[in-house]
C-alpha cells in the first residue's frame, strides 16, 4: 500500500501508531499483524515486517507441509508456515487444534516404525516450540486485559500444550502467565497470589498422580469460591475433571478461546 494511504488510516485510527520524538508515526509489529489479519491484506514483502521466512498463503495451506518441515527439522520453514497462516487470518486455536496437533500426533507414531523415530520426534518438538514462540511474540494483548495463569502439573513434561493455551489466551486479549511443564500446584498458588488471575488453566498430558488430582480438587474449589475459574484441558485431563467438580473441562483450544472471550467481555464490562 502507499505511504499516503497508510498515513490516512493511521490518522483515522484504523491503525494505532505512536509518535517518535521527531513526530514520525511508528507501528508496532503486533499492531501491523492485527491490521493485516483484520483487513485481509496480502503480505507481499514479509521481510519488511522482519518476517523473512513467511511463505505465501497458497503454498502452506496444506497441513502436510507443516508435518514435512517438522519431520525434516526445518524450524525456519515451520515458523514461516505458522506465521503465514496466522497472518492469513487463521486463529491460534485453529492452528493448534488442527495442523500442529495433527503433525505432532504423526510424529509421535514414528518411534514404533523406525529406529530413528525418537530422534526425529525430539528434534521436531524443539522446532515446533520455537515456531509457536515466534507466533506468541507477534501477539500483544492489551495492557488492561484480564490475567490468566497456568501450566502443566508436576510429573508432566509436555511444553507445547501449555504454550499453545497461553498463545490462544493472548490472541483473545488475555494476559497469560505460562508456568510451563512440571508446575506443582503450590507454585500455581503463588502465581495466583501474585497476579490475581481471572482464569487459571491446567494442561494435563501425562496421567496425573493422586497428589495432582487432590491439589486440583482443592484449587478448583478455592477459585470457584472467589468467582474465578479453573479450566482443565489436555489428553489426560479425565481423572482430574472427574474428581474436581468445580473445574471446567475444556476439550479444545477453540473452546478455550470461547471461554476467554467471555472472560474478556465480563472484564471490560466491570472496568466500564
Ligand atoms: C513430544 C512428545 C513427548 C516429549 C515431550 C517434550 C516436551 N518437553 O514437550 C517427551 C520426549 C518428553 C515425551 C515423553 C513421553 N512420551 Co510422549 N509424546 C510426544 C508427542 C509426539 C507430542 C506431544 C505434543 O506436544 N502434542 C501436541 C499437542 C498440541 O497436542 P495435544 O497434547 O493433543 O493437545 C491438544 C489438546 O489435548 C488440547 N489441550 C492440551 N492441553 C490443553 C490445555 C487446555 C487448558 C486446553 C483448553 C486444551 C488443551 O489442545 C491441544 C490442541 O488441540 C505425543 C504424540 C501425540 N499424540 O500428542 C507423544 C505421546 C503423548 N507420548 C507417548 C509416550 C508413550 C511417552 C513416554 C511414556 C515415552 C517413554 N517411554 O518414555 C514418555 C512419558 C512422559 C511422561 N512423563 O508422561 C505416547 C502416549 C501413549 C499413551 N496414550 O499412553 C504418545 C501419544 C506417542 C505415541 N503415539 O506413542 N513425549
Amino acid at each position: 500500500m502507499s505511504e499516503s494511504s497508510l498515513k490516512r488510516w493511521a490518522d483515522a485510527g484504523k491503525i494505532t501508531v505512536s509518535r517518535t520524538e521527531g513526530g514520525h508515526r511508528r507501528i508496532p509489529i503486533a499492531e501491523a499483524v492485527r491490521f493485516i489479519r483484520a483487513s485481509g491484506a496480502t503480505v507481499v514483502r514479509p521481510e519488511l515486517l522482519g518476517l523473512a521466512d513467511v511463505k505465501a498463503a497458497q503454498d502452506i495451506a496444506d497441513d502436510d507441509i507443516l508435518f514435512h518441515h517438522l519431520h525434516e527439522g526445518n524450524g525456519r520453514a515451520a515458523r514461516g508456515v505458522l506465521l503465514g497462516r496466522y497472518l492469513g487470518g487463521e486463529s491460534v486455536a485453529a492452528l493448534g487444534d488442527g495442523p500442529i496437533r495433527g503433525a505432532m500426533t504423526r510424529l509421535g507414531e514414528l518411534w514404533q516404525h523406525a529406529p530413528e523415530g525418537v530422534f526425529i520426534e525430539h528434534r521436531a518438538t524443539d522446532c515446533c516450540i520455537q515456531a509457536i514462540s515466534a507466533l506468541r511474540q507477534m501477539i500483544e494483548p492489551p495492557e488492561d486485559g484480564p490475567v490468566a495463569v497456568g501450566g502443566a502439573p508436576a510429573g508432566d513434561p509436555y511444553i507445547i500444550p501449555s504454550l499453545l493455551a497461553a498463545t490462544t489466551l493472548a490472541a483473545e486479549g488475555m494476559r497469560p502467565v505460562n508456568l510451563g511443564p512440571e508446575t506443582p500446584v503450590a507454585s500455581l498458588r503463588h502465581a495466583i497470589a501474585a497476579h490475581d488471575p481471572a482464569m487459571v488453566w491446567l494442561s494435563c498430558s501425562s496421567p496425573p498422580s493422586a497428589d495432582v488430582i487432590h491439589g486440583a480438587v482443592e484449587l478448583a474449589r478455592e477459585l470457584r469460591a472467589r468467582e474465578r475459574m479453573l479450566v482443565v484441558g489436555g489428553r489426560e485431563k479425565e481423572p482430574v475433571v472427574a474428581a474436581a467438580r468445580a473445574a471446567y473441562p475444556v476439550n479444545t483450544l477453540a473452546e478455550l478461546a470461547a471461554f476467554a472471550r467471555g472472560v474478556v467481555t465480563a472484564h471490560a464490562a466491570l472496568g466500564a
